[in-house]
């Protein structure tokens, strides 16, 4: 696809017509695959939050390449806050069509219509295009996977484990086909925080049906699924990486959010080792 090409090498200027093949790629790309997609054993980048900061998401391709037969699972929250909200979307996207063996691009919660009007990628779509174009988009957020899992147990998702969730079988049922967030599973696998203590499920600040998982919550989830490690964004910590529960749970942070952050993705080589790499 020659357009995803000349996006990847820097092409900025995009036009609808062009981001409509984009979107359209997306969802013929997504669409059928199930909320929980398989995501590779080993050998593969997890990549934080990058709210329009394209630069960032520059130097994760820059890294990619610099490894072999490596895969890049994308954890979300592309949109919102950054200077190139359309760029690095497009950017993003691109990634996907052109390798889409080796790039999974997973669902936000700035991934939604409601949030993505009130945080700004609304505002930067329509400032270079139109509210069509910004229809484009949202159909092709909501045809985005919501969470991956891998052969030996590496569970990615934005935010995190849903309350009353007990097998795989609670997390590919709901349909996540909307623009905004309309089933509390699919929510809460978006919107949820860690915390180290030693309860399941509390009240989170962030909105009334999302909630914070902790150790109880954390260990009965692995246990119930078979999760051996798991990787999460959605928090701002300044090194960009922070662990929770003796190591099981990585949460990552991409770009550097006025200098707030130390961005970072994280490498899972084999058998469950992992490495921060800072951007
Ligand atoms: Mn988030």
């Amino acid at each position: 696809m020659d357009l995803a090409q000349d996006i990847i090498e820097g092409r900025t200027q995009v036009t609808a017509e062009e981001i409509q093949e984009l979107t359209e790629g997306i969802r013929d790309l997504n669409n059928e695959k199930p909320n929980v997609v398989t995501t590779p054993s080993e050998k593969v980048f997890y990549v934080g939050d990058i709210h329009g900061d394209l630069g960032a998401v520059k130097t994760v391709v820059e890294v990619f390449r610099r490894y072999k037969n490596h895969s890049l699972v994308f954890l979300g929250d592309y949109a919102d806050r950054g200077p190139y909200q359309v760029e690095t979307v497009n950017f993003i996207l691109a990634l996907g069509l052109m390798a889409p063996e080796r790039v999974t691009i997973l669902r936000g919660n700035h991934e939604s219509e409601r949030v993505a009007i009130k945080y700004g990628f609304y505002m930067d779509v329509k400032r270079k295009h139109s509210d069509a174009v910004f229809r484009n988009y949202m159909r092709a957020f909501e045809s985005l996977p919501v969470a991956g899992f891998s052969k030996n147990g590496v569970f990615s998702c934005h935010g995190g484990i849903p309350e009353g969730v007990t097998s795989l079988v609670n997390l590919q049922t709901p349909n996540r086909h909307f623009v905004n967030f309309e089933d509390n599973v699919i929510l809460q696998l978006v919107w949820n925080d860690p915390a180290e203590n030693d309860f399941a499920f509390r009240n989170n600040i962030r909105g009334a049906n999302i909630r914070t998982y902790g150790k109880k919550a954390f260990a009965k989830f692995s246990k119930d699924l078979s999760v051996n490690l798991m990787f999460r964004s959605h928090q701002v910590f300044p090194e960009g990486i922070k662990t929770f529960f003796d190591g099981k749970l990585v949460s990552v942070f991409s770009t550097e959010y006025n200098g707030r952050v130390k961005p970072k993705i994280v490498r899972l080589g084999k058998e469950m080792q992992y490495e921060p790499i800072p951007l």
